[in-house]
């Protein structure tokens, strides 16, 4: 005979918990902190020793966001050195929002923030044919006498419609969670239909380097070799 009793308190919730999985892309130019930033959000770690990210890496973290959501973030680390520029479409696929970093203490990096946002515009775009929502990041607000022109980076985001930015120090913990936040938030405020099917999206955590071309997205999206961070 057919159960009919009612559903259990934990039933209830377990229905009604929606759960989403989201590709973030984090980029920059070498050595501004992505790495560090993604160790210090996901992991709470920071290490002061540079060792430079090689094609691209991965992290995950899950945040209960409320009582009905649970947010899964694919964090994409991607290596800020020229030499492995060329796989950035394959990277970029799939991708609902960008972080792009940049250091304060080295102001050539912010000149080329503007390449990494066009390289963005140029390789991916969100379901609905829109652009994908980019957050600046002023990272390295620890190091004495940096200079954060707050008029310049509101102007900035302004002009080329960047959804905010944040100055923050992964060395300190500074605004890291807050920035993360931000771009969650906005991120569920987007309407349904530019969500990508989450099968698209491997739940994997490593490091990955790719050899291959362009073209083969399918094979770089699930290899994973576990060389070289
Ligand atoms: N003082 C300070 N140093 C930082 C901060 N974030 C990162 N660093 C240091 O900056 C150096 C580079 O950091 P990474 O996180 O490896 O930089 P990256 O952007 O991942 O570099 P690539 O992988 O080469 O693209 C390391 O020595 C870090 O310890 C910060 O907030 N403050
Ligand atoms: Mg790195």
């Amino acid at each position: 005979m057919a159960d009919v009793s009612a559903p259990s308190q934990s039933q209830i919730n377990q229905v009604s918990v929606q759960e989403h999985l989201y590709k973030i892309l984090v980029i920059g130019e070498f050595g501004v902190g992505k790495t560090s930033i993604i160790r210090r959000y996901t992991e709470g770690t920071f290490f002061p020793n540079y060792k430079l990210t090689i094609g691209v890496d991965f992290a995950l973290k899950s945040v209960e966001w409320d009582q009905n959501t649970k947010v899964n973030l694919q964090l994409w680390d991607i290596a800020g050195h020229e030499r492995f520029g060329h796989m950035t479409r394959v990277y970029y696929k799939y991708a609902i929002a960008a972080i792009i970093v940049f250091d304060l203490s080295r102001p050539a990096t912010f000149d080329s923030v503007l390449k990494w946002f066009n390289d963005i515009n140029s390789k991916v775009m969100l379901g609905n044919e829109q652009p994908v929502p980019v957050m600046l990041i002023a990272n390295k607000c620890d190091i004495e006498d940096v200079e954060i022109q707050k008029d310049v980076l509101d102007k900035f985001c302004e002009e080329h419609n960047f959804i905010t930015w944040f100055s923050t120090s992964a060395k300190n913990n500074t605004n890291i969670d807050d920035a993360m936040k931000f771009l969650i938030t906005h991120i569920l405020s987007l309407p349904t239909d530019v969500q990508q099917p989450s099968d698209n999206i491997l739940l994997h955590s490593g490091n990955t380097s790719f050899e291959d071309s362009e073209s083969d997205d399918k094979k770089s999206t699930t290899s994973s070799s576990g060389c070289c961070s």
